[in-house]
Protein backbone atom coordinates (compact mmCIF):
# COMPACT_ATOMS: atom_id res chain seq x y z
CA UNK A 1 0.00 0.00 0.00
CA UNK A 2 0.75 3.56 -0.56
CA UNK A 3 1.45 5.43 3.02
CA UNK A 4 1.22 9.29 1.21
CA UNK A 5 1.51 10.43 5.03
CA UNK A 6 5.52 8.94 4.93
CA UNK A 7 6.00 9.72 0.87
CA UNK A 8 5.24 13.16 1.58
CA UNK A 9 8.66 13.61 3.97
CA UNK A 10 10.63 12.67 1.29
CA UNK A 11 9.84 15.47 -0.70
CA UNK A 12 11.29 18.96 0.64
CA UNK A 13 8.92 20.98 -1.46
CA UNK A 14 5.52 19.57 -0.22
CA UNK A 15 6.57 21.36 3.24
CA UNK A 16 6.33 24.53 1.46
CA UNK A 17 3.22 26.88 2.41
CA UNK A 18 1.04 28.39 -0.40
CA UNK A 19 -0.63 31.38 1.38
CA UNK A 20 -0.14 30.05 4.48
CA UNK A 21 -2.06 26.63 3.61
CA UNK A 22 -0.39 22.86 2.71
CA UNK A 23 0.80 22.89 -1.05
CA UNK A 24 -1.75 20.83 -3.42
CA UNK A 25 0.44 19.58 -6.27
CA UNK A 26 -2.12 17.96 -8.61
CA UNK A 27 -0.14 18.75 -11.74
CA UNK A 28 1.97 15.66 -12.04
CA UNK A 29 1.51 14.70 -16.12
CA UNK A 30 3.11 18.14 -16.23
CA UNK A 31 6.34 17.15 -14.23
CA UNK A 32 6.82 15.36 -10.95
CA UNK A 33 8.02 16.76 -7.77
CA UNK A 34 11.65 15.02 -6.28
CA UNK A 35 12.27 13.30 -3.57
CA UNK A 36 15.26 14.11 -1.35
CA UNK A 37 16.90 10.85 -2.36
CA UNK A 38 17.11 12.04 -6.23
CA UNK A 39 18.46 15.60 -4.65
CA UNK A 40 21.03 13.71 -2.64
CA UNK A 41 22.17 12.02 -5.41
CA UNK A 42 22.60 14.54 -7.96
CA UNK A 43 24.38 16.64 -5.15
CA UNK A 44 26.63 13.50 -4.35
CA UNK A 45 27.84 12.58 -7.95
CA UNK A 46 28.93 16.46 -8.51
CA UNK A 47 30.49 16.43 -4.77
CA UNK A 48 32.41 13.14 -5.12
CA UNK A 49 32.58 11.70 -9.19
CA UNK A 50 31.57 14.35 -11.77
CA UNK A 51 33.60 13.87 -15.39
CA UNK A 52 33.26 13.53 -18.59
CA UNK A 53 31.92 9.95 -19.75
CA UNK A 54 33.41 7.43 -21.90
CA UNK A 55 36.87 9.16 -22.27
CA UNK A 56 39.23 9.48 -18.89
CA UNK A 57 41.88 7.10 -17.94
CA UNK A 58 41.67 8.61 -14.57
CA UNK A 59 39.40 7.44 -11.83
CA UNK A 60 36.56 9.85 -11.55
CA UNK A 61 36.41 10.00 -15.28
CA UNK A 62 35.94 6.19 -14.67
CA UNK A 63 33.26 6.55 -11.89
CA UNK A 64 30.59 9.27 -13.81
CA UNK A 65 31.41 6.16 -16.58
CA UNK A 66 30.32 3.78 -14.30
CA UNK A 67 27.28 5.73 -12.70
CA UNK A 68 26.09 6.30 -16.21
CA UNK A 69 26.45 3.16 -17.60
CA UNK A 70 24.46 1.81 -14.65
CA UNK A 71 21.88 3.96 -14.94
CA UNK A 72 21.39 2.39 -18.43
CA UNK A 73 21.08 -1.02 -16.64
CA UNK A 74 18.51 0.06 -14.41
CA UNK A 75 15.76 1.66 -16.99
CA UNK A 76 16.94 -1.54 -19.25
CA UNK A 77 15.61 -3.60 -16.05
CA UNK A 78 12.97 -1.31 -15.34
CA UNK A 79 10.97 -1.66 -18.59
CA UNK A 80 12.55 -5.20 -19.56
CA UNK A 81 14.44 -3.92 -22.46
CA UNK A 82 15.63 -6.07 -25.09
CA UNK A 83 19.07 -5.19 -24.19
CA UNK A 84 20.46 -2.68 -22.65
CA UNK A 85 22.20 -1.67 -26.10
CA UNK A 86 18.80 -1.04 -27.03
CA UNK A 87 18.47 1.78 -24.59
CA UNK A 88 19.29 5.80 -25.79
CA UNK A 89 19.42 7.70 -22.95
CA UNK A 90 17.48 11.20 -24.08
CA UNK A 91 16.22 14.56 -22.76
CA UNK A 92 12.83 13.19 -22.43
CA UNK A 93 9.99 11.61 -24.78
CA UNK A 94 10.02 14.56 -27.10
CA UNK A 95 13.88 13.55 -27.91
CA UNK A 96 13.44 10.04 -28.30
CA UNK A 97 10.24 10.48 -30.64
CA UNK A 98 12.12 12.96 -32.55
CA UNK A 99 15.03 10.56 -32.85
CA UNK A 100 12.93 8.13 -34.56
CA UNK A 101 11.17 10.25 -36.92
CA UNK A 102 14.52 11.79 -37.32
CA UNK A 103 16.52 8.67 -38.08
CA UNK A 104 14.15 5.06 -38.55
CA UNK A 105 11.55 7.52 -40.34
CA UNK A 106 13.85 9.41 -43.00
CA UNK A 107 15.43 5.96 -44.14
CA UNK A 108 11.77 4.43 -44.03
CA UNK A 109 9.30 6.48 -44.94
CA UNK A 110 9.10 7.59 -48.58
CA UNK A 111 6.58 9.44 -51.05
CA UNK A 112 3.51 7.67 -50.72
CA UNK A 113 3.29 5.97 -47.60
CA UNK A 114 1.37 6.33 -44.17
CA UNK A 115 2.07 7.32 -40.96
CA UNK A 116 -0.14 6.80 -38.23
CA UNK A 117 -1.10 8.63 -35.30
CA UNK A 118 -3.79 9.23 -33.02
CA UNK A 119 -6.00 12.29 -32.02
CA UNK A 120 -5.28 11.40 -28.51
CA UNK A 121 -1.59 12.69 -29.21
CA UNK A 122 0.58 14.87 -27.38
CA UNK A 123 2.17 17.20 -29.72
CA UNK A 124 5.29 15.78 -29.54
CA UNK A 125 3.53 12.18 -31.40
CA UNK A 126 2.08 14.32 -33.98
CA UNK A 127 4.73 17.53 -34.99
CA UNK A 128 7.74 15.48 -35.76
CA UNK A 129 5.56 12.83 -37.93
CA UNK A 130 4.05 15.52 -39.62
CA UNK A 131 7.58 17.28 -39.95
CA UNK A 132 8.80 13.95 -41.86
CA UNK A 133 5.55 13.31 -43.78
CA UNK A 134 6.11 16.58 -45.48
CA UNK A 135 9.57 16.71 -46.07
CA UNK A 136 8.62 12.78 -47.52
CA UNK A 137 5.84 13.64 -49.27
CA UNK A 138 4.34 10.83 -47.31
CA UNK A 139 0.45 10.81 -45.44
CA UNK A 140 -0.05 11.42 -41.88
CA UNK A 141 -3.26 9.80 -41.23
CA UNK A 142 -5.16 10.60 -37.47
CA UNK A 143 -6.92 7.95 -35.70
CA UNK A 144 -10.18 9.19 -34.35
CA UNK A 145 -11.75 8.83 -31.01
CA UNK A 146 -14.96 7.25 -29.23
CA UNK A 147 -17.53 9.62 -27.80
CA UNK A 148 -15.73 8.24 -24.22
CA UNK A 149 -12.51 8.79 -24.90
CA UNK A 150 -10.76 6.00 -26.08
CA UNK A 151 -9.11 5.31 -29.42
CA UNK A 152 -11.59 4.37 -32.11
CA UNK A 153 -10.74 0.61 -32.66
CA UNK A 154 -12.99 0.73 -36.01
CA UNK A 155 -11.12 3.64 -37.30
CA UNK A 156 -7.60 2.52 -35.99
CA UNK A 157 -8.56 -0.64 -38.54
CA UNK A 158 -9.31 1.29 -41.56
CA UNK A 159 -6.19 3.06 -40.83
CA UNK A 160 -3.99 0.31 -40.91
CA UNK A 161 -5.65 -0.95 -44.56
CA UNK A 162 -3.36 1.84 -45.82
CA UNK A 163 -0.60 -0.58 -45.13
CA UNK A 164 1.16 2.18 -42.79
CA UNK A 165 5.13 2.35 -42.39
CA UNK A 166 4.55 3.05 -38.83
CA UNK A 167 2.04 3.78 -36.02
CA UNK A 168 2.37 6.11 -33.26
CA UNK A 169 0.37 6.33 -30.22
CA UNK A 170 0.40 6.64 -26.71
CA UNK A 171 0.25 4.22 -23.59
CA UNK A 172 -1.99 6.64 -21.74
CA UNK A 173 -3.22 10.08 -22.94
CA UNK A 174 -2.21 12.69 -20.30
CA UNK A 175 -5.17 15.06 -21.38
CA UNK A 176 -8.09 12.09 -20.95
CA UNK A 177 -6.30 9.38 -18.76
CA UNK A 178 -7.18 6.98 -20.66
CA UNK A 179 -5.20 3.75 -20.46
CA UNK A 180 -4.71 2.13 -24.47
CA UNK A 181 -4.59 -1.40 -24.83
CA UNK A 182 -0.97 -1.10 -25.74
CA UNK A 183 -0.12 -4.39 -27.00
CA UNK A 184 -3.88 -4.84 -28.78
CA UNK A 185 -2.79 -2.28 -30.85
CA UNK A 186 0.94 -3.33 -31.34
CA UNK A 187 -0.22 -6.79 -32.59
CA UNK A 188 -2.97 -5.04 -34.88
CA UNK A 189 -0.23 -2.73 -36.29
CA UNK A 190 2.69 -5.33 -36.92
CA UNK A 191 -0.14 -7.74 -38.66
CA UNK A 192 -0.50 -4.69 -40.92
CA UNK A 193 3.49 -4.45 -41.59
CA UNK A 194 4.18 -1.21 -39.70
CA UNK A 195 6.86 -0.34 -37.09
CA UNK A 196 5.01 0.68 -33.69
CA UNK A 197 6.10 3.58 -31.39
CA UNK A 198 4.25 3.46 -28.02
CA UNK A 199 4.58 6.93 -26.27
CA UNK A 200 5.21 6.03 -22.95
CA UNK A 201 5.72 9.63 -21.33
CA UNK A 202 2.24 8.79 -19.09
CA UNK A 203 2.85 5.03 -18.23
CA UNK A 204 6.15 5.11 -16.98
CA UNK A 205 6.07 6.92 -13.89
CA UNK A 206 2.75 5.08 -13.16
CA UNK A 207 2.29 1.50 -13.76
CA UNK A 208 4.43 -1.37 -14.43
CA UNK A 209 5.52 -1.46 -18.70
CA UNK A 210 7.31 -3.95 -20.05
CA UNK A 211 7.98 -3.34 -23.19
CA UNK A 212 8.17 -6.99 -24.38
CA UNK A 213 4.90 -7.41 -22.73
CA UNK A 214 3.78 -4.78 -25.48
CA UNK A 215 5.61 -5.69 -28.35
CA UNK A 216 6.32 -2.92 -29.95
CA UNK A 217 9.29 -1.84 -31.68
CA UNK A 218 10.40 1.78 -30.25
CA UNK A 219 9.27 3.19 -26.20
CA UNK A 220 9.72 6.73 -25.17
CA UNK A 221 9.28 8.15 -21.68
CA UNK A 222 10.32 11.03 -19.93
CA UNK A 223 12.11 10.65 -16.52
CA UNK A 224 10.88 14.43 -14.71
CA UNK A 225 7.45 12.77 -15.22
CA UNK A 226 8.63 9.80 -12.50
CA UNK A 227 10.40 11.66 -9.68
CA UNK A 228 13.91 12.10 -12.14
CA UNK A 229 15.54 15.27 -13.08
CA UNK A 230 14.60 17.56 -15.74
CA UNK A 231 16.22 16.54 -19.23
CA UNK A 232 16.49 12.24 -18.64
CA UNK A 233 14.76 9.87 -20.84
CA UNK A 234 15.05 7.14 -22.83
CA UNK A 235 14.55 5.79 -26.01
CA UNK A 236 14.03 2.03 -25.50
CA UNK A 237 14.35 -0.14 -28.82
CA UNK A 238 15.14 -3.19 -30.14
CA UNK A 239 18.23 -3.26 -30.96
CA UNK A 240 18.49 -4.56 -34.64
CA UNK A 241 16.44 -1.62 -35.56
CA UNK A 242 18.90 0.58 -33.91
CA UNK A 243 21.60 -1.14 -35.62
CA UNK A 244 20.17 -0.69 -38.99
CA UNK A 245 19.39 3.26 -38.41
CA UNK A 246 21.22 6.30 -39.57
CA UNK A 247 22.56 8.51 -36.78
CA UNK A 248 20.66 11.44 -35.17
CA UNK A 249 22.64 14.06 -34.12
CA UNK A 250 26.69 13.91 -35.08
CA UNK A 251 29.42 15.03 -32.96
CA UNK A 252 31.49 13.72 -30.38
CA UNK A 253 31.01 10.21 -29.01
CA UNK A 254 28.86 8.82 -31.89
CA UNK A 255 32.32 7.82 -34.27
CA UNK A 256 34.11 5.11 -34.64
CA UNK A 257 36.78 7.06 -37.08
CA UNK A 258 36.30 10.16 -38.29
CA UNK A 259 38.42 11.15 -41.74
CA UNK A 260 37.92 14.23 -43.77
CA UNK A 261 35.07 13.89 -46.03
CA UNK A 262 33.11 10.78 -43.86
CA UNK A 263 32.73 9.00 -40.82
CA UNK A 264 32.13 5.31 -39.54
CA UNK A 265 29.79 5.28 -36.65
CA UNK A 266 30.04 3.93 -32.35
CA UNK A 267 28.36 0.80 -31.39
CA UNK A 268 25.03 1.24 -30.41
CA UNK A 269 23.55 2.99 -28.09
CA UNK A 270 26.42 5.47 -28.14
CA UNK A 271 25.76 5.93 -31.96
CA UNK A 272 22.87 7.95 -31.04
CA UNK A 273 24.38 9.77 -27.73
CA UNK A 274 26.66 12.39 -29.71
CA UNK A 275 27.98 15.13 -27.58
CA UNK A 276 28.36 15.06 -23.57
CA UNK A 277 25.55 13.26 -21.97
CA UNK A 278 23.17 14.36 -19.08
CA UNK A 279 25.12 12.23 -16.53
CA UNK A 280 23.61 14.11 -13.43
CA UNK A 281 20.17 12.83 -14.84
CA UNK A 282 21.01 9.73 -15.47
CA UNK A 283 21.59 8.88 -12.15
CA UNK A 284 19.01 10.87 -10.39
CA UNK A 285 16.87 8.72 -13.02
CA UNK A 286 18.38 5.44 -11.56
CA UNK A 287 17.97 6.42 -8.22
CA UNK A 288 14.25 7.38 -9.25
CA UNK A 289 13.53 4.01 -10.61
CA UNK A 290 14.96 2.22 -7.40
CA UNK A 291 12.39 4.59 -5.38
CA UNK A 292 9.16 3.53 -7.64
CA UNK A 293 10.14 -0.06 -7.29
CA UNK A 294 10.54 -0.01 -3.79
CA UNK A 295 6.97 1.16 -3.52
CA UNK A 296 5.74 -0.96 -6.49
CA UNK A 297 4.21 -0.03 -9.67
CA UNK A 298 1.20 -2.22 -9.03
CA UNK A 299 1.03 0.20 -5.88
CA UNK A 300 1.33 3.32 -7.55
CA UNK A 301 -1.13 2.45 -10.38
CA UNK A 302 -3.66 1.42 -7.85
CA UNK A 303 -3.45 4.12 -5.37
CA UNK A 304 -3.63 6.69 -8.39
CA UNK A 305 -6.66 4.98 -9.63
CA UNK A 306 -8.20 4.83 -6.57
CA UNK A 307 -7.48 8.92 -6.29
CA UNK A 308 -8.95 9.61 -9.68
CA UNK A 309 -12.32 7.53 -8.71
CA UNK A 310 -12.87 9.91 -5.76
CA UNK A 311 -12.03 12.86 -7.61
CA UNK A 312 -14.29 11.91 -11.03
CA UNK A 313 -17.24 10.99 -7.76
CA UNK A 314 -16.11 14.20 -5.54
CA UNK A 315 -16.37 16.71 -8.63
CA UNK A 316 -19.01 15.40 -10.61
CA UNK A 317 -21.07 16.51 -7.38
CA UNK A 318 -20.70 19.82 -8.10
CA UNK A 319 -23.47 20.84 -11.12
CA UNK A 320 -22.18 22.34 -14.19
CA UNK A 321 -18.92 20.48 -13.95
CA UNK A 322 -18.19 18.36 -17.15
CA UNK A 323 -15.47 15.65 -16.67
CA UNK A 324 -13.55 14.48 -19.87
CA UNK A 325 -12.40 10.60 -20.39
CA UNK A 326 -13.18 7.55 -20.19
CA UNK A 327 -15.35 6.37 -16.76
CA UNK A 328 -13.48 3.52 -16.18
CA UNK A 329 -9.86 2.15 -16.41
CA UNK A 330 -8.42 5.68 -16.35
CA UNK A 331 -4.92 6.86 -15.32
CA UNK A 332 -4.21 9.49 -12.47
CA UNK A 333 -5.88 12.75 -14.98
CA UNK A 334 -9.07 14.30 -14.66
CA UNK A 335 -9.71 16.48 -17.14
CA UNK A 336 -12.70 19.17 -16.29
CA UNK A 337 -14.81 22.24 -17.53
CA UNK A 338 -16.78 24.14 -15.11
CA UNK A 339 -19.65 25.82 -16.48
CA UNK A 340 -18.19 29.36 -18.60
CA UNK A 341 -15.54 29.50 -16.42
CA UNK A 342 -12.40 29.55 -18.83
CA UNK A 343 -9.98 27.31 -17.47
CA UNK A 344 -7.45 29.55 -16.85
CA UNK A 345 -9.29 31.82 -14.47
CA UNK A 346 -10.14 28.63 -12.67
CA UNK A 347 -6.74 27.34 -12.25
CA UNK A 348 -5.59 31.40 -11.38
CA UNK A 349 -8.80 31.14 -8.65
CA UNK A 350 -7.73 27.98 -7.31
CA UNK A 351 -4.06 28.67 -6.80
CA UNK A 352 -5.16 31.51 -4.15
CA UNK A 353 -5.73 28.39 -1.97
CA UNK A 354 -2.18 26.44 -2.80
CA UNK A 355 -4.22 24.31 -5.19
CA UNK A 356 -1.92 23.62 -8.11
CA UNK A 357 -3.98 22.03 -11.27
CA UNK A 358 -2.88 22.90 -15.07
CA UNK A 359 -5.32 24.41 -17.57
CA UNK A 360 -4.95 24.71 -20.99
CA UNK A 361 -4.89 22.70 -24.24
CA UNK A 362 -2.33 20.19 -22.47
CA UNK A 363 -0.32 20.59 -26.14
CA UNK A 364 -3.46 18.11 -27.55
CA UNK A 365 -4.96 20.54 -29.58
CA UNK A 366 -6.42 18.38 -32.52
CA UNK A 367 -7.88 16.79 -29.11
CA UNK A 368 -9.42 19.59 -27.62
CA UNK A 369 -11.11 20.49 -31.07
CA UNK A 370 -12.58 16.86 -31.05
CA UNK A 371 -13.74 17.74 -27.48
CA UNK A 372 -15.80 20.60 -28.58
CA UNK A 373 -13.49 22.48 -26.28
CA UNK A 374 -10.35 25.08 -26.64
CA UNK A 375 -9.08 24.30 -23.11
CA UNK A 376 -9.56 22.15 -19.72
CA UNK A 377 -8.98 22.39 -16.44
CA UNK A 378 -6.72 18.67 -15.40
CA UNK A 379 -6.15 17.43 -11.91
CA UNK A 380 -3.51 14.67 -12.04
CA UNK A 381 -2.52 12.60 -9.10
CA UNK A 382 0.87 11.17 -7.87
CA UNK A 383 2.52 9.13 -4.89
CA UNK A 384 2.29 11.85 -3.04
CA UNK A 385 -1.29 13.11 -2.95
CA UNK A 386 -4.28 11.51 -1.44
CA UNK A 387 -7.96 12.56 -0.24
CA UNK A 388 -7.00 15.77 1.33
CA UNK A 389 -5.63 16.62 -1.36
CA UNK A 390 -8.72 16.06 -3.58
CA UNK A 391 -10.87 17.57 -0.82
CA UNK A 392 -9.03 20.70 -1.06
CA UNK A 393 -9.36 20.98 -4.76
CA UNK A 394 -13.22 20.38 -4.59
CA UNK A 395 -13.85 22.78 -1.71
CA UNK A 396 -11.52 25.29 -4.39
CA UNK A 397 -13.41 24.49 -7.17
CA UNK A 398 -16.58 25.06 -5.35
CA UNK A 399 -15.08 28.85 -4.18
CA UNK A 400 -14.57 29.51 -7.24
CA UNK A 401 -17.76 28.63 -8.82
CA UNK A 402 -19.80 30.94 -5.76
CA UNK A 403 -16.73 34.00 -6.98
CA UNK A 404 -17.97 33.63 -10.29
CA UNK A 405 -21.88 33.66 -9.84
CA UNK A 406 -21.33 36.89 -7.56
CA UNK A 407 -19.71 38.26 -10.38
CA UNK A 408 -22.01 37.74 -12.81
CA UNK A 409 -24.78 38.81 -10.81
N1 LIG B 1 3.71 12.57 -24.50
C1 LIG B 1 2.80 12.71 -23.54
C2 LIG B 1 1.63 11.77 -23.48
C3 LIG B 1 2.95 13.72 -22.60
O1 LIG B 1 2.05 13.84 -21.62
C4 LIG B 1 4.05 14.60 -22.68
C5 LIG B 1 4.23 15.76 -21.74
C6 LIG B 1 5.00 14.38 -23.70
C7 LIG B 1 4.78 13.37 -24.59
C8 LIG B 1 6.22 15.20 -23.83
O2 LIG B 1 7.09 14.93 -22.78
P1 LIG B 1 8.44 15.77 -22.58
O3 LIG B 1 8.96 15.31 -21.27
O4 LIG B 1 9.34 15.43 -23.71
O5 LIG B 1 8.04 17.22 -22.59
N2 LIG B 1 3.02 16.21 -21.19
C9 LIG B 1 2.81 17.37 -20.52
C10 LIG B 1 1.57 17.70 -19.98
O6 LIG B 1 0.58 16.99 -20.00
N3 LIG B 1 1.66 18.93 -19.40
O7 LIG B 1 2.91 19.37 -19.57
C11 LIG B 1 3.63 18.42 -20.27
Amino acid sequence: MIDTKRIRGDFPILARKENGQRLVYLDNAATSQKPRRVLDAIAHYYSEHNANVHRGAYALAVEATDAYEAARTAVSRFVNAWAREGVVFTRGTTEGINLVAGSWGRANVSRGDTVVVTAMDHHSNIVPWQILCQEKGATLRMVEITGDGRIDLADFGRALEAKPKLVAFPYVSNSLGTVNPAAQLTKLAHAAGAVTVVDGAQSSPHLRVDVRTIGCDFYAFSGHKMLAPMGSGALIAKPELLEAMPPYHGGGEMIERVWDDRSTWNKIPHKFEGGTPNVEAAVGLAVAIAYLEQLGLEHVAEHEQQLARVAVERLSQIEGITIYGPRDHRAGVVPFTYGDIHPHDLATILDRDGVCIRAGHHCTQPLMRRLGVAATARASFYIYNDVDDIESLVAAVRKAGELFRVLAS
